[in-house]
């Protein structure tokens, strides 16, 4: 993988943004523009066991996806409070991903603001995700391919993209939203994923407080160098082939999907697996 390391700024202005970035769809970091928001202070793991300890939370691993499960299910629940101690105690695949903070733990509200970037974000969907030490997150697109500003807290988090162009190199599952499940993004072993050599990215590592833009519909694949937690917020997505994509997937992928784990059971997500396979090293 040829991957670039993704442009940093301290802060931005609204024209800078737009004529830098969201035009052309490159990513950045933006290092200091959140210093203003109560949350750049204040948020970390003993403040949110504090204000939302109590609140039972969904929680994923990375096991690979089974045909039982459906389309982003959970595989476990425990309190915000225990699964906290349980970060800073030992390291643990799990995570919380995508969770809804407005709906969730609105008290945590009054400590950000929706950032003027010279794009509309959606006010409906904050979401939350957490990790432990060495976890990470599957190389995935999100189904709506919106632009996302991820605002990371606690930690260091290596981040690592493709544009949606890049599809035909990452072992992309059909009829879902993920690449195949056994590369290792942080290590990849080209003697098994030849076609990942041709494929060409960006990546960074994230602190505290700092913000990555994604453009929208890029693959993003996340992992948690020490545990941490982060807040994405999002913009929809302009370009009409993306929205169109992103229509489908709500609309048709997401139930054909679910359709076929339904009546085909264990043999339609190897089938999917496979695919992957063959698909991609036809580019070689
Ligand atoms: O950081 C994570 O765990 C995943 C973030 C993500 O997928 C997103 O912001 O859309
Ligand atoms: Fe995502």
């Amino acid at each position: 993988m040829d991957l670039k390391e993704i442009k940093r700024v301290k802060t931005i202005t609204k024209k800078e943004f737009r004529e830098n970035f969201f035009k052309p769809q490159v990513p950045v970091v933006l290092e200091e523009s959140i210093k203003d928001w109560p949350a750049y202070s204040k948020w970390n793991f003993e403040y949110i066991k504090d204000k939302v300890g109590d609140i039972t939370v969904p929680l994923y691993d990375d096991r690979p996806v089974d045909y039982k499960d459906g389309f982003n299910e959970p595989h476990s629940k425990m309190k915000m409070s225990d699964y906290i101690d349980l970060l800073l105690a030992k390291p643990t695949k799990y995570r919380i991903f995508l969770w809804n903070l407005l709906k969730e733990a609105p008290v945590l509200q009054k400590d950000y603001n929706y950032p003027d970037f010279g794009i509309k974000l959606m006010k409906k969907l904050p979401m939350l995700f957490f990790g432990g030490y060495n976890s990470h997150t599957f190389m995935h697109y999100d189904i709506d391919l919106a632009n996302i500003f991820h605002f990371h807290f606690e930690g260091r988090k290596e981040c690592i993209l493709f544009s949606q162009d890049q599809t035909k190199f990452i072992y992309k599952v059909p009829h879902s939203l993920i690449t195949h499940e056994s590369i290792d993004f942080s290590n990849p072993d080209y003697n098994k994923w030849p076609a990942l050599k041709k494929a060409k990215g960006y990546k960074t590592h994230l602190s505290h407080g700092e913000v990555l833009y994604i453009p929208e519909g890029y693959w993003h694949y996340m992992k948690y160098v020490s545990p941490g937690f982060s807040m994405s917020l999002r913009g929809i997505a302009r370009n009409p082939v993306n929205l169109s994509k992103a229509i489908y997937n709500v609309f048709v992928m997401r139930h054909f999907d679910n359709i076929m784990r339904r009546i085909k059971g264990q043999a339609w997500i190897d089938k999917k697996n496979e695919k992957a396979i063959i698909q991609t090293n036809r580019q070689l």
